[in-house]
């Protein structure tokens, strides 16, 4: 590949925080950093992105030369813009519907459409600013879906290549979005456009030919001057950090730790961002179940459940919550006895050494999304296994069962057969755990973050050389 890469996303891969007065920023640990931390600190590489926080004016300047040297290009965001593009638009409108939650009761406001509209002008323009021909520029997720037609209208060859890391609707859903064509358009303006799963594809292209009469021939749409490819790629994680980590002296004494709190008791683990798409209430659901159904578990089994505060701002994210509290309230009273707990309710973020001892130590991974991209924390989970037990049990929901198939697959809707699944789990001989753990670890290992990140650049310069070769014919 010529010329250099840029990476564009919401968010910029660092935490700023205000600290004394100044701002200071540290690397996060996204899936996402991870997997092209290799690639935009390369060179003249650069990745752009929102610093996740409001920044006074008088601040900017600072905060763009500290950030310049970690070969990141911040995008500022006023509270209004945060408020209407990203709070409204994205998570009020666009996540909802992509996530398969039509409200009868739904806005679709035009403010926060102009908005988006706006802010992705902003990024466009903060590429225009770096970007030259030759160069490539990977443009991420559901924000900034019009990003890629507004940087072809400026520079009409440049290779472009867009992730999606949610779910593509359905036409059904997708077409309920007042400015449905103007999203397809933006994103036509990338050559590669990436999906977690080869259903995501199909409901993209579906809704290209539906809404924009494109020329469609199966994964590939051909306008008149170019040709695009819509492709799964799933994501993968950075499997060696986790087997590492389940190594390291830091995480064998928490381990030890979390052992003797358990004193025999089995652990079932539960992690997600605060989000509804998570089906964090229904597997409560089917937690109390077990529980009802089940009294010889009583004593004998613990779900440690982490909720990691997010979108706090949005009010179905503040009713979630509450929810989430009542019904552990409820499990927890109804089951608890003098010296057990079966709901073990955390609310925060967790150090990784202190998420990576839950996952080697716990039994179960309870992970059912009503409706998941990918889901990371499923493959994290397998990869903290490194002596080859315990069970996931995975909702077919998510992007992450199309490969993990030896986990314990089940329907997030049906409390009876996650009762079920969590008691098959608990049951199950070692030699079974072994040998569906060994078959996904094998999975998780082939197809880590590395992987996912060299098809997706491989396959984007194949599809620049026969759209160059379709010009020159
Ligand atoms: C979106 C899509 C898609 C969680 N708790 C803690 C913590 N985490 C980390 C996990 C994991 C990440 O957060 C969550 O990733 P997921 O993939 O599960 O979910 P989303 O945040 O919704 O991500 C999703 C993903 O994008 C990538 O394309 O898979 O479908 O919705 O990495 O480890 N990390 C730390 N402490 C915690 O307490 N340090």
């Amino acid at each position: 590949m010529t010329g250099k890469t840029i990476i564009v996303s919401n968010r910029l891969p660092v935490k700023i925080q205000e600290k004394d007065g100044g701002y200071n920023s540290s690397p996060s640990e996204g899936g996402l950093a991870t997997g092209l931390g290799s690639i935009y600190q390369e060179g003249e590489n650069v990745w752009i992105g929102w610093p996740g926080t409001e920044i006074a004016p008088d601040k900017e300047e600072e905060i763009t030369a500290q950030l310049a040297s970690l070969s990141l290009l911040p995008v500022f965001l006023s509270q209004e813009e945060i408020s209407e593009y990203y709070e409204g638009f994205s998570n009020e409108v666009l996540w909802p519907i992509f996530h398969y939650y039509a409200s009868t009761y739904s806005t679709y406001r035009q403010s926060n459409w102009q908005f988006y509209q706006q802010v992705n002008q902003k990024f466009a323009d903060a590429v225009l600013n770096v970007a030259k021909p030759g160069d490539t520029i990977w443009v991420h997720d559901y924000q900034l879906l019009l990003v890629p037609a507004l940087i072809r209208k400026q520079l009409p060859d440049v290779s472009i290549g867009f992730f999606l890391h949610i779910p593509f609707p359905s036409f059904e859903l997708f077409h309920l979005i007042p400015w449905r064509n103007e999203l397809l358009e933006g994103l036509l303006g990338a050559d590669l456009i990436g999906f977690h799963t080869f259903d995501d594809v199909q409901h993209f292209t579906h809704a290209c030919a539906r809404l924009l009469h494109v020329n469609l021939s199966s994964n590939v749409i051909s306008l008149p001057d170019r040709l695009i490819v819509a492709e799964a790629f799933p994501m993968g994680i950075d499997e060696q950090k986790y087997a590492s980590l389940a190594k390291s002296e830091t995480v064998k004494q928490e381990i030890e730790n979390l052992n003797a709190t358990l004193n025999g008791v089995r652990a079932i683990l539960s992690v997600d961002r605060l989000d509804y798409s998570k089906g964090i209430l229904q597997r409560l659901q089917a937690f109390e179940e077990l529980l009802k159904n089940n009294p010889e578990y009583l004593e004998k089994v613990v779900l440690y459940m982490i909720v990691v505060p997010s979108r706090d701002t949005v009010p179905q994210y503040k009713h979630l919550r509450d929810e989430i509290d009542k019904r552990v309230g409820n499990i927890n009273s109804l089951f608890r006895t003098l010296n057990w707990s079966p709901v073990q309710y955390f609310y925060r973020s967790f150090p990784i050494e202190t998420l990576s001892a839950l996952y080697a130590t716990a039994d179960v991974a309870l992970v059912t999304p009503m409706r998941d991209g990918m889901n990371l924390v499923s493959k994290e989970y397998v990869a903290s296994r490194i002596n080859n037990d315990g069970v996931l049990i995975l909702s077919e929901m998510a992007g992450s069962s199309r490969e993990l198939i030896d986990a314990i697959i089940v329907n997030p809707n049906d409390m009876g057969m996650m009762a079920a699944a969590i008691k098959q789990a608990l049951e199950m001989p070692a030699e079974e755990q072994e040998s569906r753990m060994v078959k996904l670890r094998k999975n998780v290992s082939k197809f880590n973050v590395k992987h996912w990140v060299k098809i997706f650049m491989d396959r984007l310069s194949e599809v620049k050389e026969q759209q160059q070769s379709l010009h020159t014919r």
